[in-house]
């Protein structure tokens, strides 16, 4: 049972791992006996990272480069593959968020979310992804989101990005399965991280409105996520493909909202 989840001998790259979901995967991986590789672009969080892996006792080979810079990419994978070895495991984790009513909403912007949250994973899959195929066997995990399905409102060009990864994500998985690759997302709800710290605040509109909409009645956190992330990661996921595994504590599911001792109205 335990051969199921165990990764020893795989080499993983989570991108912008530093904190938050990313850090939270790069650490179980670890645990779960992966050589872990974690990228990001602020030298300062590469190196608040490391001292997490270390608390742990665990090791990381962390590099920095833009994942939205295909020649940054090469360069980093390259790196990666001459002292790591060839990827087993890729996480497309980097994305960023801007809340901004779309008529306000400069175009530079939503071109700078879909840059981060859509081409990336794009571009650092084409990069990884002829390893895999050598070693006929790999595993790409997207990090998409409740917003892959769901709008609303300033979101626009976050849910466009994330409702985009999920039809890349199986594309990817129609073209690389033969290959023995499986390409999976990941759609978490609300996660307490920096990234929804903003709409998290006690007593902000935001917060109440998550709290009566998930079933669940509380935030997720990183760990919730990094457990689904271990499940796509692993044997135990040999012939899951395309598929979008939502850690939402039961939004999608629920039209209602939640009142008082968990009843829903
Ligand atoms: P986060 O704390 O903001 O982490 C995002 C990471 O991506 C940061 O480490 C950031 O690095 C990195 N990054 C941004 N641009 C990059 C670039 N060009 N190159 C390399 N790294 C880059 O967010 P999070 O909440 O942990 O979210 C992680 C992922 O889960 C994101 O894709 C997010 O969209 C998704 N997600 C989050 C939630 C949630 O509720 N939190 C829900 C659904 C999906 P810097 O900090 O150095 O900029
Ligand atoms: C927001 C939140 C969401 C979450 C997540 C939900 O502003 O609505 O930040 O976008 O980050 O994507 O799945």
């Amino acid at each position: 049972m335990k051969e199921l989840f165990d990764l020893t001998g795989k080499v993983a790259l989570v991108t912008g791992g530093t904190h938050g979901i990313g850090l939270a995967i790069g650490l179980l991986l670890g645990k779960a006996g992966a050589k872990v590789c974690v990228n990001d672009i602020d030298d300062e969080k590469l190196k608040d990272c490391s001292e997490s892996f270390k608390k742990q006792r665990l090791d990381v080979y962390t590099l920095k480069f833009n994942v939205t810079d295909e020649n940054d990419v090469a360069r980093g994978v390259s790196q990666i593959e001459k002292n790591a070895g060839i990827i087993d495991i890729l996480v497309n984790n980097a994305g960023i968020i801007k809340r901004i009513p779309i008529l306000e909403m400069p175009v530079a912007d939503y071109r700078q979310v879909i840059e981060v949250d859509l081409v990336a994973p794009l571009i650092v899959s084409k990069r990884v992804v002829p390893g895999m195929i050598k070693k006929r066997s790999g595993k790409i995990i997207n990090m998409c989101s409740m917003m892959s399905v769901y709008g609303r409102n300033t979101v626009s060009a976050y849910a466009s990005a994330k409702g985009g990864l999920k039809l890349l994500t199986q594309n990817m998985t129609c073209e690389w399965a033969k290959y023995n690759i499986q390409v999976n997302g990941i759609g978490p709800g609300y996660i307490a991280t920096s990234q929804t710290a903003p709409i998290r605040e006690h007593g902000h509109p935001f917060n109440d409105l998550v709290m009566t909409r998930t079933p669940a009645g509380r935030w997720g956190e990183p760990e919730d996520v990094a457990n689904a992330a271990l499940f796509l990661a692993s044997k135990a996921s040999d012939f899951v493909n395309g598929h979008i595994l939502y850690v939402d504590g039961g939004i999608l599911a629920n039209f209602g909202y939640i009142k008082g001792e968990n009843e829903i109205h």
